[in-house]
């Protein structure tokens, strides 16, 4: 029995879906195929994870068959490729998604409940690859799968970590961390490369020498040398006509290097040196939007941009040889953030130390292979090295950085700033100062042919605030691509009844035509389309209900209203907003028992850094706030308050399609875009949110009837800092302010622990309130009035969900995409044979 079967032959981009032609049976008889020879069991004692295993066996009978055929097409074509570098990919689960893409959704849950399985069940086996920490690692998992959709050469390239981001426990309130073992026991996406293993050099010093000719010539001893292995994880594209690869490095010592130091007798030294080498791939860092400055983020980031240039030019050789005169046109590398950025030295170093190139052909090469993403303006987000750990991990690296520094400074900026110090010194590099510094960002802008920020208003703020001499010196190169989500999986796998109900009124081409999604504007007034739009959002209201029960032992009422912040815990994402306002909710429900209000449920899902003091203590917060909230009687259930555990893609997709109210409440100017806001407002939750971020260009798209803004604006911010910000003021001038605020010094939500909250209020009051929560509270107050007014009245509030999805169709990641390939990558859809 095989899954492997004839096809329809279309384009590139596939839009229709019934494309491996397998019958239940055919997929069953599969299953138990490879539950006999590739686990090596029987239906009698196979247990839930044989058979995800055995499903997953099947599903790849048709994977990787694909995978070697787009590979084989791409070499024979010898198609230009975006090489996508990131340090994070945060794939979640893969099975429904792939089973999603070859179109066999339907006949795998009938052929696992002929077997006497439960489909969901299986699916939940398996863990999620976690390989990222927030929006920057989704939105790199959601461009490889639009990539691949859209039939487009591509790869991406990372780190194929041991232990993804950590798993959160929730013990008294407060997080613990869990290391998460994604791949233990194995993993069935993953086909291991040895034959593509390729070995880094590190540390060590620089020998200069002169030829014949009195050229000078530069020579890299290393002190160490990594094998670096590559795993390949199919991306399997919606439709399957392309499968593209995520190649994720392992490092591993290299038993070459080793050897000296074992015959010189050093074999424990040899021993130690190997678990040296095995840590650089071992732990993901935790940190979202905020950076370590740590020597094995450093070696982590070298290992992998090495590798993967390595394995980019060994790819390029094998069609061209030594001429490197195609090079540019067939390699694009994306720069995922600054955190890819020592690729840029690298390919520098390739060039000119190992292929003898002038430095000038070098240059130019570079100059029209990278291209940067920018993710955020946070200062404590912005990568500097210091130059004395760069120059004992990377001594050549660090002189060729030097070398492009003073070559910018000559030939770039004297002649566009002439005898301009104060611009020098702020566009180097190279920061002066106690403790010199590497800025990555500056080396990112100054290599690379386009800039990108992640929104609108977020791109404008790069140019005006975060590069704005850069901007006069190349205007054309600072550019936007507004980020996105892929539908397949944040809505057609995640939300079945809304697609189905989709597919029946619009098409069932809208997972690659997410615009037709417009169509449904046409039936946001019809109540009987509006009945069955929000049956199916209490159905999986219902849903999430019960997994709330299961994972908190919380009851909530699944006709309240689902009101969901899912994002990482972060000063600057106000989660400290909500919860002073469930506060004052809660304070008005004492005060006044008849007060006014639908029944709410508030739901938290977020994992902070490990390290982040602040972020930790708002999570206990929301837990003791929530004890107290759920267990009183008096309050008579109108209000609950839930903190899920380990928020991650896989909770993210129950979490989702159950939410009424999506909180996107950020600072203005300081969300670089979000994500969640798209995928929310996809499935038909209404934001409420400041002007921030692709918040923004949401409000454009479904009209501002149909979002609740708040907040400043960020010329508003601008203008409150410059006249001097004072928290107190707003402290005194609200009396429900001040009171819930004072409420952290009580022990009111720590019984007999009195003051246990209070480094929040000192937060907000003595150190500052850095984004101004106090400031916005008033007007976001006033903004879940109107929320409450809109959903007690039914059609109303079904009209504002129906637009909502309908309007989202901006916010596909294939047009995010689409926007990369026509303004800075220029590839070419490629179309794959049966
Ligand atoms: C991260 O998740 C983001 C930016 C960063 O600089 C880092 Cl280090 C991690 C996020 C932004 O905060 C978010 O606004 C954006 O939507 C996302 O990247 C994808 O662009």
């Amino acid at each position: 029995a095989s899954a492997k079967t004839s096809r329809k032959k279309t384009s590139a981009v596939s839009d229709d879906l019934k494309q491996f032609e397998v019958t239940t049976e055919e997929f069953k008889d599969c299953v138990v195929k490879h539950l006999h020879v590739t686990l090596g069991t029987d239906e009698n004692k196979a247990s839930k994870k044989a058979w995800w295993n055995a499903t997953c066996a099947a599903v790849n009978e048709i994977v990787f068959e694909r995978v070697t055929k787009t590979q084989k097409t791409h070499y024979q074509k010898d198609t230009r490729a975006v090489h996508y570098f990131s340090l994070e990919f945060l794939m979640g689960r893969f099975l429904k998604n792939n089973l999603t893409s070859v179109g066999l959704t339907d006949i795998a849950k009938q052929a696992l409940e002929q077997l006497d399985l439960d489909f969901n069940e299986i699916c939940e086996e398996e863990p999620d690859m976690a390989l990222g920490n927030g929006g920057l690692g989704r939105l790199a998992a959601c461009f490889v799968d639009s990539l691949a959709t859209l039939g487009y050469p591509a790869i991406g390239y990372g780190i194929h970590y041991e232990h993804g981001l950590f798993t959160q426990e929730i013990q008294h309130g407060r997080q613990l961390e869990r290391p998460d073992s994604w791949r233990e026991y194995g993993n069935p996406w993953e086909i291991c490369r040895p034959e593509s293993i390729q070995e880094i050099p590190l540390y060590g010093y620089v020998e200069t020498k002169y030829d014949e000719g009195g050229h000078i010539h530069k020579e890299w001893h290393p002190g160490r040398i990594i094998k670096g292995v590559p795993w390949d994880i199919p991306v399997v594209g919606y439709g399957a006509k392309t499968v593209n690869i995520l190649r994720l490095w392992e490092s591993r010592a290299s038993d070459f290097f080793n050897w000296d130091v074992f015959n010189a007798g050093g074999y424990l030294d040899a021993q130690v040196e190997n678990v040296q080498a095995e840590t650089i791939s071992k732990v993901l860092y935790p940190n979202d939007n905020t950076e370590a400055g740590k020597e094995l983020r450093l070696i982590q980031q070298y290992f992998f941009c090495a590798c993967s240039i390595k394995d980019i030019i060994r790819r390029y050789k094998r069609a061209h040889g030594n001429d490197w005169s195609k090079f540019t046109d067939q390699v694009v590398i994306q720069l995922n953030d600054t955190h890819p950025a020592v690729a840029i030295p690298e390919l520098m170093r390739i060039l000119v130390d190992r292929a003898e190139m002038h430095w000038d052909d070098a240059w130019a090469i570079c100059q029209n292979v990278f291209a940067y993403t920018n993710h955020t303006l946070l200062p404590e987000a912005l990568e500097k090295w210091s130059v004395r750990l760069f120059e004992k991990v990377l001594p050549r690296h660090l002189e060729i950085i030097y070398e492009i520094n003073s070559r910018f400074l000559e030939d770039v900026v004297e002649p566009a700033f002439p005898d301009n110090d104060e611009v020098k010194r702020k566009l180097s590099i190279i920061e002066e100062g106690h403790e010199k510094m590497v800025r990555m960002g500056n080396l990112s802008v100054i290599a690379s042919f386009k800039v990108n920020g992640v929104a609108e208003i977020h791109s404008q703020l790069v140019k005006s605030d975060l590069f704005p001499e850069f901007n006069q010196i190349w205007p054309d190169k600072l550019t936007n691509v507004t980020n996105g989500v892929t539908p397949r999986r944040w809505l057609k796998s995640c939300n079945p009844a809304l697609s189905k109900l989709i597919s029946e009124y619009v098409d069932d081409d809208w997972p690659v035509h997410l615009d037709k999604l417009q169509k449904l504007n046409d039936f946001a007034d019809d109540s009987k389309f509006q009945k069955v739009f929000m049956q199916i959002k209490h159905d999986n209201k219902v849903e999430l209900a019960k997994v709330i029960k299961s994972l908190t032992n919380i009851e909530v009422d699944p006709t309240a209203l689902f009101d969901i912040q899912i994002k990482r815990l972060h000063e600057y994402k106000r989660q400290q907003l909500n919860l002073i306002h469930i506060m004052a909710l809660y304070r008005r429900l004492l005060q006044n028992p008849d007060y006014d209000m639908p029944k709410r449920v508030f739901i938290f899902g977020a994992k902070a850094a490990p390290g982040y003091y602040m972020a930790k203590e708002i999570i206990y917060a929301i837990n003791k706030v929530a004890d107290r909230v759920n267990n009183d009687a008096r309050i008579k259930d109108k209000l609950k308050v839930v903190f899920l555990p380990n928020y991650r893609v896989s909770l993210a997709e129950k979490m989702i399609p159950a939410a009424d109210v999506s909180e996107q409440i950020s600072l203005a100017g300081k969300e670089a875009s979000g994500t969640g806001n798209m995928k929310l407002a996809l499935n038909g939750a209404v934001t409420i949110g400041t002007l921030d971020g692709a918040n923004i260009e949401i409000a454009e798209e479904a009209g501002e009837d149909n979002v609740v803004i708040f907040g400043l604006t960020v010329e508003e911010v601008k203008a409150k800092k410059a006249a001097g910000y004072n928290p107190w003021d707003y402290y005194y001038a609200n009396e429900e302010l001040k009171a819930v605020l004072d409420w952290f010094d009580t022990d009111y939500f720590t019984p007999g622990k009195p003051g246990e909250l209070a480094e929040i209020k000192r937060s907000l009051l003595d150190y500052g309130d850095t984004y101004l929560t106090l400031a916005d509270y008033a007007s976001y107050s006033d903004a879940h009035k109107k929320i409450d007014r809109l959903y007690q009245d039914k059609p109303t509030w079904a009209r504002m969900a129906i637009i909502n999805t309908a309007t989202m169709g901006k916010f596909n990641s294939d047009r995010s995409i689409q926007d990369y390939v026509n303004n800075i990558w220029k590839l070419t859809p490629c179309f794959i044979e049966e």
